[in-house]
Formats: C-alpha cells, structure tokens, sequence
C-alpha cells in the first residue's frame, strides 16, 4: 500500500446522515477539528443544495486552514458555476452511470453524460481549481461505459477520477479488481468512496488503496446516508497496522475521540461501544489468560498501541474469567504485600463472589486491602 490521502467527508456524506443538522458555527467547529488532525482534504455539501449552504462553503474556505476544502457537486453547469465562486480548492463531481440512475434518476444516455462531463470538468480547470470526476454506483455501472468515461477525462487533465460503491454492494476482491482495472487505464489519481451496508467500508478501501487507488473518502464515526461510509477512525487503524510511522507522521491520532465526541454531540448520538479505537472497551482485557500475557507484553494481544492514540489499557479483574497474574499486578499497583500463595487464595474469593455478580473495580479492591490487613493481623 503507497502513499494515500483523506478525503474528510463528515461535512458532505455525514451531513446525509439521518440525525445530522450542522449550523455554521458546528460546521466550522468540525472542519477545523478535522484541519487539526490533519486530513488533506475536508468535503462539503454542494452550495447549489440551499442558500445557507452556499452561504457555508464561502465560511469555511475562508478560513484559511491547511486541508484543501472541496466542494461536491453533480456533474451540471449550472452548480459548476456557482461552486466555483465559493473560494473552494477543488470540486468533486458526481454523475450516476449505473442503468438504475440512468432509468430511474437523470434519465441521460451515456453519450450525453460523457459530453456533459468533459464540459464541466474544462470548466473547472479553466477556474484553476483541482477537479475530480466520479461515477455514481460504479459497481453496478458497465465496466466498458465506465472506462470509456474516465479515460476520456483523463485525457482532458482531470486531477482524480473516482469508483463510488453508492449501495455498499461491493466486496474487497471487486474493488481491488476494479481499481485495478482503472489504474492501467488512467494516469490521474483515482478517489474511492465505500458505503457500509455489508460492513465492508474499511475493508474495501484498503482492497482500493492496495490496487492503487490514491484517495479515500470517510466521514467521523462513518456518518451518512442510510448507515453511512468507511469511518474515519476505523480507517486509521486499519492503515496504522498497516504502517504505523506513515500514518503518525501524518495524522494527529490522539485528537480522535475530541473529534468523534464532538459529532457525537452534534448529532445527538453515543460514540458506539465497539468503536473502533475509542469505543469504550477497546483497550479492555478481560480473560485471565490475556490479562497474564498483556501485562508481560502488550503487543501479545494488542496491534493497537493505546497510548498511540491518547488511550489507555484496562485490565479488567473483578470477574469469574479472571486470573491469579492479574490480580497480582493489581496488588502490586495498590502497594501491598502478599505472596504468591496470598494472591491465589484471594483470586478464589473473587471468582466465588464473581459467580454470582461481576464486582467493580472498588470493591475488589476492597476485597484486596480487607485480606491484606486480616493477614497482618494473623486472622488469615
Ligand atoms: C450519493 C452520492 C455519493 C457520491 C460519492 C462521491 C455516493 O449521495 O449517493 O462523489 O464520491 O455514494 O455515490 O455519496
Ligand atoms: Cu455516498
């Protein structure tokens, strides 16, 4: 996997997101958050969808921030020229070719959509901005229309071409088969963008990036249309296994969970608690046979270093699954003293109790301090 770059789409796609309304100042909020953790591009809604949308792209293109600020628009004149006068970097734009688009959607025939695309994208290139030209629901789009289209940009100068899985239908092995295909065919950079239906959104951009796409599309936590797309956060971890300097050198990680909780907040949802990285248990060891080995070595079941993204590590004890290793290490961080004998007899006391309901980390500690001082006592 090369070198990729982040197209940051919470303020497009997520705004697609059932719950999500974004005033100005929210907007403003999230792209200089986004700007801070260092995404090389932030997407925002079409300033030909209202007023106040127009209104927001001037807002935020001004702010003269370090990401490039896009903005996404359908493949029309019409929003070319307004988008164009918004103080944008670049445009992303969008033309469905599937036959279900083209049936039921615009109702234009491949000819007419090619003709139309290389109209919009001179056009914008002779703006100087940076233009991307993308099918819509590329996966179910014939593959010979779509090459056809993209080669015909490309030969114009288009900056990007991008492969969108709009229903989320698409598994690894076809998107890296179509990106394939695509590289051989183009010499721009190619932009994906994976829906999450089947729960293939991450896997899919890694597949994407690995036949040589350049560019991913996320928004935060995954937000927008129906369950959303490839999420940012998951998208870091999967890449930072991948190459872990790469992407620390690129991206701030531990600014992650401010990020998502202040999306969370804004569209009135929780951070989910399998999250990726910040989900509230994703650094919690539980079985006493990962707790030994994570207090020898984290790396034994951990690809994921914590403190990498301003997390911590949580060994849970205070359970029947629980383990004597573990315990120990606990009544060591407490400063007391009992042997190894002590340790096994006072883990027995809390499996006992743990059958019959998990305890707390206060009570076991409890637990710990009251067997120390019976012991001291000689009452042991
Ligand atoms: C949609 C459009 C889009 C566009 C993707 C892109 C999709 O809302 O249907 O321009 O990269 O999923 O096709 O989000
Ligand atoms: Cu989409």
């Amino acid at each position: 996997v090369g070198n990729f770059s982040i197209i940051e789409s919470t303020l497009r796609e997520g705004e697609q997101f059932a719950n999500a309304f974004f005033d100005t100042e929210t907007k403003i909020k999230i792209a200089k958050a986004l700007d801070e953790f260092g995404v090389e591009y932030i997407e925002l809604t079409s300033p030909a969808a209202s007023e106040q949308s127009r209104l927001d792209c001037i807002a935020i293109a001004n702010l003269g921030l370090k990401a490039k600020i896009l903005t996404h628009v359908r493949c029309h004149m019409d929003d070319a020229r307004i988008a164009v006068e918004t103080g944008v970097d670049g445009l992303d734009v969008v033309i469905g070719t599937s036959s279900f688009l083209r049936e039921f959607s615009h109702g234009k025939d491949m000819t007419y959509i090619t003709k139309q695309a290389i109209e919009v994208v001179e056009f914008i290139k002779s703006k100087g901005l940076e233009v991307r030209f993308s099918s819509e629901d590329s996966f179910r789009s014939d593959l010979v229309d779509l090459l056809n289209i993209y080669r015909a940009v490309d030969k114009i100068g288009v900056n990007r071409v991008g492969i969108a899985d709009t229903v989320g239908c698409a598994n690894p092995r076809q998107v890296y088969e179509l990106v394939r295909t695509l590289r051989g065919v183009v010499s721009c950079d190619i932009e994906c963008h994976f829906h999450n239906d089947t729960g293939c959104g991450i896997a899919n951009a890694y597949a994407a990036l690995e036949a040589g796409a350049t560019h991913i599309d996320t928004s935060v936590l995954g937000i927008g249309e129906r369950n959303g797309i490839t999420a940012l956060g998951g998208f870091c971890a999967r890449m930072y296994v991948a190459d872990r300097d790469y992407v620390m050198s690129k991206y701030k990680l531990h600014k992650l969970r401010d990020i998502e909780n202040l999306v969370a907040e804004a569209v009135q949802i929780q951070v989910p608690f399998n999250n990726y990285i910040t989900g509230y248990c994703a650094f919690t060891h539980k079985a006493g046979i990962h707790a030994k080995a994570i207090l020898n070595n984290p790396s034994t079941y951990e690809i994921l270093k914590p403190e990498d993204f301003g997390m911590t590590r949580y060994v849970s004890i205070g359970h029947r699954l629980t383990g004597w290793n573990a315990v120990k290490n606990r009544v060591q961080q407490l400063g007391l003293k009992l042997n190894d004998e002590d340790v096994k007899a006072v883990t027995a006391q809390i499996k006992e109790l743990a059958d019959v309901r998990p305890l707390n980390i206060d009570e076991v500690d409890t637990l710990l301090r009251r067997f120390h001082e019976d012991k001291k006592n000689g009452l042991d």
